[in-house]
């Protein structure tokens, strides 16, 4: 069972994130890559490559013939698909198993029930997860809608089935816009996905997202290792994350931890996961979970000390985790700043070719990055080009470690939003831990008038 050669289903930051794990734990590592990215950094760092297509990403990154013969050509015995791309597509963990690989990833049947948002909050409400008041199951018709929204109260929120990223969601503030909004909700959600599938909820005005991470053993054990507060975001692009979260106690950390990680145990969840959580004047709501390692990842591992990409490997491999709940200690404070390769003002994407690069170190600085000087950003994928990560034994002292360490950040050649990051971590609402998913499209609009 132990992986001798794996391919990493993936580009940028996060295929360096994967073969840094794999080259510590003597795996040999295979990139795959579009012609857009043959002098990518994962391509120069891998032990092999194969080019899988042209720039698209349908015709690439996710060409699952294209993956699935670059993985028996070079004789590699498992894919990481990382994040995004088919890091949540069941039929492909299903194809990479039927080939006799390993896919290191949850199990199958567990990417297709949170896929589907229906089934992911019927399968947290029998695990005990707190939920959103909202409906059952698909709405069926306008007249149970009414009688719905209702007895929830207004305002309440139509959902997609199928959605994730907040696309197709509709805010009803009153019965006379319910039925309208209802049918938009519904053929934006067909057009979007292909599925006309929605759902309802009490629409909360103003929360927090607050996700724990989670590991399973596939075979009934589990753990926890904490939340991180991801509110910071803007049109549901996450710009700064942090762990822990600036306003969860510990008393309210052990309580919801134990109760996800128990979740994940009866359901003998395999791999990393994500449980998502909207919270609100001190309550939880379970949303969604994340069947994938997240981009944010490192916040977590950099207060517990813990490698998430080789427990994935561990687990997929048969050896388990190499941590137990009571082992896991977490201290200190980490935040993420993630730079994009886009203008600070308008968000404007900003590709090209890098005339400069320094990253910033010294103690407690991480830098995920496939950057280098030479480098060509090219213009078809993500505009994420760097995660800069910063631990601190305060919040405060992480934060003047981070102040320092975007002072250091260098990349010439492009707009980059190192000077965006800079203004949010000076911010007093900020810096209080005071903020929801609101706040920054907020204060940007504030700063526009
Ligand atoms: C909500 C909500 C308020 N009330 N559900 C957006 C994406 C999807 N993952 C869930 N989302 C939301 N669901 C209820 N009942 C507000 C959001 C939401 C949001 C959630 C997390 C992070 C950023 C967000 C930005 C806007 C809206």
């Amino acid at each position: 069972m132990a992986i001798k050669k794996l391919l990493i289903a993936n580009r940028g930051e996060i295929a360096l994130r994967i073969h840094r794990a794999c080259h510590e734990m003597g795996i040999q590592t295979v990139a795959v890559h579009s012609t857009a990215d043959a002098d990518a950094m994962h391509v120069r760092l891998a032990d092999e490559a194969v080019c899988i297509g042209p720039p698209p990403a349908t015709d690439s990154y996710l060409n699952v013939p294209n993956i699935i013969s670059a993985a028996e050509i070079t004789h590699a015995d498992a894919v990481h698909p990382g994040y995004g791309f088919l890091s949540e597509n069941a039929q492909f963990a299903e194809i990479v198993e039927s080939h006799g690989l390993i896919w290191v990833g949850p199990k199958p049947e567990h990417i297709r029930v949170m896929g589907d948002k229906i089934e992911a909050k019927r399968t947290a409400e029998k695990l005990g997860l707190p939920l959103v008041p909202g409906s059952p199951g698909p709405l069926e018709s306008t007249v149970e809608a009414r009688q719905l929204a209702d007895e929830i109260g207004y305002p309440v929120l139509i959902k997609a089935a199928s959605g994730g990223g907040g696309r197709g969601m509709k805010v009803v503030n009153d019965p006379e816009h319910l039925e309208t909004l209802m049918m938009q909700a519904s053929s934006e959600a067909k057009a979007a996905f292909g599925d006309a599938t929605v759902y309802m909820e009490k629409y909360l005005g103003d929360p927090k997202h607050i996700e724990f991470q989670i590991f399973g053993d596939g075979e009934g054990n589990a753990i926890h290792i904490g939340e991180r507060d991801c509110s910071v975001q803007r049109r549901h692009q996450k710009v700064i994350e942090e762990a822990p979260s600036p306003v969860i106690t510990p008393e309210q950390r052990a309580h919801m931890g134990e109760v996800v990680r128990k979740a994940m145990a009866d359901m003998a969840y395999r791999g990393a996961g994500t449980i998502e959580f909207l919270y609100e004047n001190g309550e939880f709501y379970f949303i969604e979970m994340n069947t994938r390692l997240q981009v944010e990842h490192p916040v977590t591992e950099m207060i517990s000390g813990i490698d998430l990409v080789r427990e994935q490997i561990r687990v997929a491999q048969g050896d388990g985790l190499s941590v137990r709940q009571d082992d896991i200690v977490l201290h200190g404070h980490a935040i993420e700043c993630r730079i994009n390769a886009e203008d600070p003002e308008t968000f404007a994407p900003s590709p090209g070719l890098v005339k400069n690069f320094v990253a910033p170190g010294g103690m407690h600085v991480r830098v995920d990055s496939g950057l280098y000087a030479g480098y060509k950003v090219p213009p078809y994928y993500d505009s994420m080009i760097a995660k800069l990560i910063v631990y601190g034994r305060t919040r405060e002292g992480c934060i003047l470690r981070l102040k320092r360490a975007l002072e250091e950040f260098v990349v010439e050649g492009m707009k980059t939003t190192v000077p965006l990051q800079q203004r949010i971590i000076r911010n007093e609402e900020f810096l209080r831990g005071d903020y929801t998913i609101k706040w920054l499209e907020r204060w940007l609009e504030e700063g526009k008038a």
